[in-house]
């Protein structure tokens, strides 16, 4: 079998583990070919440093797309996460309808903020933009401020416990259309994880771990990444999410041992090997 490709259009930020630099290591240890399509480079990301430098990619973008189109690749997913101005809302689209087929899943992590706070580079305009383009998705994976932000309602007005995030994602789903994965969502106060609302089987279901009591810069985007290359290797939507949140659980663990820095992300490097595929 040919090795499954994802197109990854994200952010390279050169120091503290976020998108690309977290994508493309666990896809690649998934035994995936993770394909990047940077939306801007910065020296680190935005979260916790002062002065970060910040290159647009806009321009270049639309030139790979059309040369990737040229080469007739074909990708198994694509997977969208932060992005680097309004104009690549719109490119990001067009990526979507100029590569997807029947068979393509596509995860949009609707990246917007965190801590009920949204990212200093993130406009209104953007975010909005963001939640136009979430409707794209065959699954979305907002943590609780986004899902906040895609309600058009305030972070602390969000309902809570289960049955709160429960009636998050089937509101999240379009009326069943979309499959949500509602990240940082925890049922119980000692426990946290994933809501998933599978729009294959209209199911909904808590996926919950141990709640490690420190909080880290990018557990966002590795669980994401997890999530969609579990989902390209042929998991269940709340398999992956299993796979997802045990894995950013384990790397928490790992973390909060060290007492790394919160904006230097997980310590996901040296745990890579539990997601190795087998061949
Ligand atoms: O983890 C989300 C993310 C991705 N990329 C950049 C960021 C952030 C969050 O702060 O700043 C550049």
């Amino acid at each position: 079998m040919l090795t499954p490709r994802v197109a990854a259009i994200h952010d390279m930020s050169g120091f503290g583990r976020c998108s690309l630099t977290v994508a493309i290591p666990i896809l690649s240890a998934m035994g995936l070919q993770c394909c990047p399509l940077p939306t801007a480079f910065l020296s680190t990301h935005t979260g916790g440093f002062e002065g970060f430098t910040f290159l647009d990619m806009t321009d270049e973008m639309p030139k790979v797309a059309r040369h990737w189109k040229s080469l007739d690749l074909d990708f198994q997913a694509i997977y969208s996460g932060f992005l680097g101005s309004e104009r690549q809302i719109g490119m990001v689209a067009d990526f979507i309808r100029d590569f997807r087929s029947p068979e393509t899943i596509v995860v949009i992590d609707p990246v917007m903020g965190d801590h009920g706070k949204v990212y200093q580079t993130y406009t209104p305009a953007m975010c909005e933009g963001t939640a136009r383009l979430a409707m794209q998705a065959d699954v979305i994976t907002p943590n609780l401020t986004e899902a906040a932000l895609l309600l058009d309602m305030p972070y602390e007005a969000l309902p809570s416990g289960e049955a709160g995030c429960r009636e998050i994602v089937e509101r999240l789903s379009l009326e069943g259309q979309r499959s949500v994965v509602l990240t940082g969502a925890s049922c119980e106060p000692d426990l946290t994880g994933a809501m998933c609302f599978d729009a294959r089987t209209g199911c909904t279901e808590a996926v919950q771990t141990c709640r490690v009591p420190q909080e880290f810069h990018g557990t966002g985007d590795v669980f994401t990444s997890v999530l969609t290359g579990a989902l390209v290797q042929g998991a269940s939507l709340p398999e992956a999410a299993r796979q997802a949140v045990d894995f950013v659980r384990a790397c928490a663990e790992r973390t909060a041992l060290e007492a790394l820095p919160m904006r230097e992300g997980v310590d996901f490097e040296p745990l890579l090997g539990l997601l190795a595929s087998k061949p």
